[in-house]
């Protein structure tokens, strides 16, 4: 009995090891990195929280705080961008930028800057509409196709909206734009309309949408006859894909994804494991990143670690509920959390699979430590900027390139 159960230890021990080596292995790192990614440091947050929410497990919030050792730098190649929202690169890796107003400039990744590109159709460009997120096909080397998220203003309100369109060949200007998808239904003002799209290794598109703010239309975010506060999983020519969770649903928008979403504005792909994840703007607190399952129902505004503005609880003032996703992580006070990536470079080995979210009104770049689907560790870069940050991407080259509301360029490399 007794040598049984060392017997049963030993051969644990043995799989465990085994384990431990294999991910070593694909990841590259040693133990010793695996450590060090764990946060030992004091949280990156020591202001009073908006609320007194506890969360639901430990690690939900205020995880340990985290310190890059490589060296790194961090260069302005460009300024004078006009409210600038993406940074995507192509293929060749030069870096696609999109300007709110409705233009696209391509810029090197030694930042010299195209001329606007045009040929978008009118965006309603008020509060946070515009046009937003660019994505190049998966085949863009022989279709040059580009796919845009924009809001689009019509004379019954204005949505979110997928287009499609060719950057000319002598990338001056976007050929036979059109509209692929608009997210139902039309409202007329000017905020909460998410929008990040990217593609999957399937070549279709997840695309998240907000629930435009106002009173009116916060609940939509649970009603699945419409399509704001959603993921929503759409082939190129903006049609449900199959194998959608709700497909033949009576009464459901058969492109939903996943619902209860309120301001989400960052979207990826895990690197290694192919999952979905999301960074979605909270009220006063509760800023929230989610691990996107299909068919999930990730509360908003039933649940929530944040209050109104004006200090009231939203709802009945509950954090959780049977049948409603809880956040991986969240922030109080806010993040602000906007575009965001996991770092797929070489480069900087300890960055790899982390994932870098730009922060708005906090000013800062979030870089945060994943492990088996928990925030293990969180950091805060480019905190001296004092910029607004928008939207973070990869380079082909290793680094990670940023863009502010300030209009600023941003390359995060290593030191030579
Ligand atoms: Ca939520």
């Amino acid at each position: 009995m007794h040598s049984l159960k060392i017997g049963a230890l030993f051969l644990l021990s043995s799989l465990l090891l085994s384990a431990t080596c294999e991910r070593q292995k694909s990841n590259e790192v040693t133990t010793e990195d695996e450590i060090s990614q764990h946060g030992t440091l004091p949280p990156v947050e020591n202001r009073d929280p908006n609320t007194d929410y506890e969360p639901a497990f430990e690690g939900q919030t205020r995880i340990g705080g985290v310190k890059t050792t490589t060296p790194y730098e961090v260069t302005v190649i460009a300024e004078g961008l006009n409210k600038p929202w993406a940074v995507t690169a192509l293929p060749d890796g030069r870096l696609l930028i999109t300007q709110k107003a409705g233009s696209l400039r391509i810029a090197t990744s030694d930042g010299t800057l195209s001329e606007p590109i045009t040929g978008f159709p009118e965006v309603d460009d008020r509060g946070q509409g515009g046009l937003l997120d660019v994505a190049p096909a998966p085949d863009f080397e022989s279709s040059r196709m580009l796919y845009f998220s924009l809001a689009e203003r019509t004379p019954q309100g204005s949505l979110t909206a997928i287009g499609k369109g060719r950057l000319s060949d002598d990338e001056t200007t976007i050929e036979q734009f059109s509209i692929i998808y608009r997210a139902i239904p039309y409202f007329d003002n000017s905020m909460h309309f998410g929008s990040r799209l990217l593609f999957n290794k399937e070549g279709n598109l997840f695309v998240c949408t907000g629930e435009r703010s106002d009173l009116a239309t916060r609940y939509n975010a649970q009603k699945l006859e419409t399509a704001h506060g959603k993921v929503v999983h759409i082939t190129p020519e903006g049609k449900p894909v199959a194998g959608n969770p709700f497909i033949g649903q009576e009464g459901i928008l058969p492109e939903i994804y996943s619902y209860g979403h309120r301001s989400p504005q960052g979207l990826d792909i895990h690197p290694v494991t192919g999952e979905l994840w999301l960074s979605e703007m909270g009220p006063r607190g509760g800023d929230e990143l989610n691990l996107i399952k299909p068919g999930k129902d990730y509360g908003w505004p039933t649940i929530t670690y944040g209050i109104e503005y004006n200090g009231n609880t939203i709802g009945e003032g509950i954090t959780a509920k049977e049948g409603m996703e809880q956040p991986v992580y969240y922030w109080d006070p806010v993040l602000s959390p906007s575009g965001m990536a996991f770092y797929t470079g070489n480069a900087i080995p300890e960055w790899q699979n982390n994932l870098f979210i730009g922060g708005l009104n906090s000013n800062h770049i979030a870089r945060l430590v994943i492990e088996n689907n928990k925030v293990v560790g969180e950091e805060r870069l480019l905190a001296d900027e004092g910029q607004r940050f928008r939207d973070v991407g990869n380079g082909n080259d290793g680094a990670l390139y940023a863009v502010t509301d300030e209009g600023r360029l941003y390359r995060i490399s290593k030191a030579d």
